[in-house]
């Protein structure tokens, strides 16, 4: 079967098997006893969007899953034309429920409400709607565009005891975060004011609002309030499919959030992922006190290829996320659990890279890998001088692919390569000198990944916050057939790709690390393994 399916992925989530297609987004992850419940937006009838259910897997560990029934399908006069997008919420008494945006037979969009029906079963197979759905409606008394009022959060309870939720919607093109109340999670009221309103955003889908620690990286409940959080607001911007985030304050009298800095739009707006990476999600993960983030990965190919290949979408690994020391922007890292798929570590015969190395890291499944690799500089003097106009820094990476030599950098990892390099995927990283300082540049140049031209092979990059004189460059890239997900910094800046190449498959696939600027650079450590498989569905 592996041939037929070169771009499935070995330990990325994926649904239950190809002939089953489906476009997936994380809904409502959860834990509950002990158990990770994962639910996402699936098509039961094609590779494409539509006919929404919210298809449901469990894993006791993140990496293995169980498929179960659809947790929501169309039942209801709430929900007839799709069950889209929602959250869970553990209350006070360990219950879950899901709230979940449901098309109505108007092709409206409200909210509903479900509850499992059986709290006994661990798995949580069975889902009973409210008879009372829809809860939230738009209704030309408050203004709100029934075809923008979508995607509630999980709620969280204010310093009043009541419960809180954000809806995603727009007024014109400016995106606007609804807040709801409710004393008994049942009878919800329209705030006069939104959490968060953004200017000519386009609409916000699948808001995520959740407190960080100031002091720690371990995660705290949805719900905590206290003295060292910070607030983050994450929204995904329809027009542009990035997630945006910023992170700011929470009033708890006013329920108003503040930015500390910027705001969530593609001028100033921090991204979780500067590659592909949508409609994410995080919930409190209260068994080990960490916070995780999923997101889906959508496809770089044509329609036409997914309906070929019968399925479309993935999941990221799960992040653990937490409030970098700076206080400025969040860090995120595959979770551990991950790293019990590694074997068969692979190996680099040399540790000085000169002007134009490039070395293979052998011994190792290529097309299905976990690579770590750290860089030290300790000479600058090839540093080209970094230009004001340089604002973009997925323009700069696609000017300067990594074919272009220059002085500190390009230098990183060719995954996914053939043996005549006639396909790769290049990650690596550029340094250039700003005054006294150094800028960080990473990228993930898919514009070499497959000899096959009918894919989006746009290259991605982004600016990364690592000082190179005081710490190595580290770079980790989750290698998994169609999937390059990189972390650079220890998780500072993240980038994922989609990539199919045609030659580069299963035990075709090399990995190499290269340096093709002027400038020496110091490998410290690389280690590098197989991944098994994961059991998924
Ligand atoms: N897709 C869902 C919506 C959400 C969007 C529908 C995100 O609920 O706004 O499948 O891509």
């Amino acid at each position: 079967l592996t041939s037929d399916q070169p771009y499935r992925t070995g330990y990325h989530f994926q649904p239950p098997s190809h002939w089953m297609n489906g476009i997936c987004y994380p809904n409502a992850p959860m834990i509950y006893k002990g158990i990770y419940h994962f639910f996402y937006q699936y098509n039961p009838l094609g590779a494409v969007w539509g006919n929404i259910v919210w298809a449901h897997s469990t894993s006791t560990d993140l990496v293995n899953w169980t498929p179960h029934k659809y947790a929501i399908s169309p039942s209801q006069p709430a929900d007839i034309n799709g069950c889209w997008s929602g959250s869970a919420t553990i209350l006070p008494n360990g219950k879950p429920v899901i709230l979940y945006t449901g098309i109505d037979p108007e092709n409206n969009q409200v909210q509903n409400m479900a509850v499992p029906k059986d709290l006994s079963d661990p798995f949580l197979e069975e889902w009973t709607k409210l008879p009372q759905n829809p809860l939230m409606e738009s209704t030309s008394y408050n203004c709100i565009d029934a075809s923008s009022f979508r995607d509630p959060t999980t709620a969280w309870q204010g310093t009043d005891g009541r419960w809180r939720v954000i809806i995603g919607s727009k007024v014109n093109r400016n995106g606007i975060a609804i807040l709801y109340r409710s004393k008994d999670f049942v009878h919800w009221t329209k705030a006069e004011q939104p959490l968060h309103s953004g200017k000519k955003t386009g609409m916000w889908e699948c808001p995520d609002f959740f407190p960080v620690s100031t002091t720690s990286a371990t995660g705290v409940d949805t719900s905590s309030i206290g003295k060292n959080l910070k607030y983050v607001l994450k929204v995904s911007l329809d027009e542009t499919k990035h997630d945006y985030y910023t992170i700011g304050s929470y009033n708890y009298e006013k329920d108003t959030y503040v930015p500390d800095k910027g705001s969530v739009d593609s001028d100033s707006g921090l991204r979780y992922d500067y590659g592909k990476f949508y409609a994410s999600k995080t919930f409190f993960d209260s068994a080990k006190n960490r916070r995780i983030l999923w997101g889906w990965i959508n496809e770089s190919s044509s329609v036409e290829h997914d309906i070929e290949k019968g399925w479309s979408g993935v999941q990221a690994i799960p992040r653990n996320v937490w409030l970098d020391k700076s206080r400025k922007q969040l860090v995120q890292w595959p979770v551990a659990e991950i790293e019990k798929l590694r074997s068969n570590p692979g190996h680099l015969s040399s540790r000085g890279l000169k002007e134009g190395s490039k070395v293979e890291v052998g011994g190792l499944t290529a097309s299905q890998a976990d690579v770590e690799i750290s860089f030290k500089i300790s000479d600058f003097e090839e540093a080209e001088v970094f230009e004001e106009s340089w604002r973009d820094p997925q323009l700069l990476c696609s000017e300067k692919d990594a074919s272009v030599k220059g002085g500190l950098g390009p230098f990183g990892l060719m995954v996914l390569a053939s043996e005549g390099l006639e396909e790769y995927t290049a990650v690596f990283f550029r340094i250039f000198k700003r005054r006294t300082k150094y800028v960080v540049l990473m990228c993930s140049d898919q514009s070499r990944s497959s000899l096959d031209e009918d894919n989006d092979k746009t290259t991605y990059g982004a600016f990364l916050n690592v000082d190179p004189v005081d710490e190595e460059l580290s770079l980790r890239t989750l290698i998994d057939h169609s999937i390059v997900e990189s972390f650079g910094g220890g998780g500072k800046a993240c980038i994922t790709a989609r990539v199919y190449p045609t030659l580069a498959t299963e035990d075709e696939a090399r990995l190499f690390v290269f340096n093709k600027g002027t400038g020496s650079v110091g490998v410290t450590t690389v280690s590098a393994w197989s991944m098994k498989s994961a059991k998924i569905n």
